[in-house]
């Protein structure tokens, strides 16, 4: 059977996302930064709007660089808020999932689907990648770049085709014009050490690599990999969308009844989010790594402040315990009272039967 499998992936997410709430930030370069706090521009550029891109600026890039490169440019340079980025993600993800058979979220503004059932050919699900766009248009006022294709492989390549802000619909009978001429850079998976072996190979593009032999790329790559890289140059990756992907966090934001900045009251007020966080713990049977105190202050910016542990923890004392220390530094270090305070766990330790695109793939690529 043929399935029909999208990627959505939204464009400049947290740029845009501030663009959102500033529009007049539109026309302008936009860098959000991760500032480190050692000097005054010490950090990095978490993503830029393509109006910054235009000048070279680029995720990843030092502040500083940035700055330079944009120099004259009028450049809006916006703290990241992490935060604020989550709720639009999930808001997003909760309504893409009623749209769907089924997604499988992959990143704070990414996922698969699968509406092999719903939309039974090609030309329907082109319609339903449309009614998705819309809907995020018209509820978020934010762009995106959906890819369709028969496999995972194939979606996620559309949807970078299609960025920004396009649709690319990879029906079986295009898909190998499609994926032949590209480099074999291009595919999953593929980083840079396994490109140079497929190049010293003498297959430099994905219609190449299509044609190798299986016994060859099997005996260089080991037959796991090899066989990954054989199937996904045919468009044929066999890994399904996985539906409800386990959760990457719990967490809960609690209003305040008065502002304050006595983290005594905050704790007090979190007492049932830090029970909620603790049984969503429980009852899935997962431990945290990490403990994250959130702040919403009264000018609505958000500070947070985490304790990563060497050992997974789950157990309500420590849960307790670590909020209320982590509410006493946080305390410390703001300016305005809390108006809004919140707890997050995070950093589970994985679910061994999960199976995933990523397991075909070596971590080193
Ligand atoms: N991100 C980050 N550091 C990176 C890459 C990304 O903090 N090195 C964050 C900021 C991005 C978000 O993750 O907004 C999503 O990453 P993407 O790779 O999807 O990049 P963008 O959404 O920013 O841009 P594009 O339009 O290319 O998807
Ligand atoms: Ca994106
Ligand atoms: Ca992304």
């Amino acid at each position: 059977m043929i399935r029909i499998i999208g990627h959505i992936d939204i464009d400049y997410f947290y740029a845009q996302v501030e663009e959102v709430e500033n529009p007049s930030l539109k026309p302008r370069p936009v860098i959000i930064c991760v500032f480190s706090g050692r000097t005054e521009d010490s950090g990095v550029v978490s993503t830029a709007n393509y109006v910054a891109r235009e000048f070279g600026v680029h995720s990843g890039m030092p502040i500083a660089l940035a700055k330079r490169k944009l120099m004259g440019k009028d450049p809006a340079v916006i703290r990241m808020d992490h935060e604020k980025y989550e709720v639009v993600s999930t808001r997003i993800m909760e309504d893409l999932e009623k749209r769907v058979d089924l997604l499988e979220p992959t990143g704070i503004d990414e996922a698969f689907f699968d509406l092999t059932t719903s939309a039974g050919d090609f030309n329907r699900a082109r319609k339903d990648a449309e009614s998705i766009k819309a809907s995020i248009l018209r509820n978020e006022h934010l762009t995106c770049s959906i890819g369709l294709g028969q496999s995972k492989v194939v979606a996620k390549l559309a949807s970078d085709t299609a960025k920004p802000g396009g649709l690319t619909v990879i029906s079986p009978d295009l898909t190998e014009a499609f994926l032949s001429p590209l480099p074999v850079s291009k595919l999953y998976g593929v980083g840079p050490k396994t490109a140079t072996a497929l190049n010293e190979m003498g297959i430099k593009t994905i219609g190449e690599l299509a044609r190798a032999s299986p016994a060859e790329l099997e005996s260089r790559f080991g037959r796991k990999f090899g066989g990954y890289l054989l199937s996904a140059s045919l468009g044929t990756d066999p890994s399904a969308v996985v539906a409800g992907l386990e959760p990457t966090q719990f967490s809960r934001i609690l209003t305040l009844k008065h502002d304050t900045r006595d983290p005594l009251e905050a704790y007090d007020r979190l007492s049932e989010g830090i029970d909620y966080v603790q049984g969503k713990l429980a009852s899935s049977g997962k431990a945290s790594k990490t403990i994250t105190a959130i702040g919403i202050l009264a000018d609505l910016s958000t500070r947070t402040k985490s304790k990563t542990f060497d050992a997974p923890i789950a157990d309500l004392a420590t849960i307790r315990e670590t909020t209320l220390s982590l509410f006493e530094e946080l305390s410390k270090t703001i300016e305005k009272d809390f108006r809004r305070v919140g707890v997050r766990v995070s950093g589970f330790e994985k679910a061994e039967d999960q199976t995933s695109l990523s397991e075909f793939v070596r971590p080193t690529g």
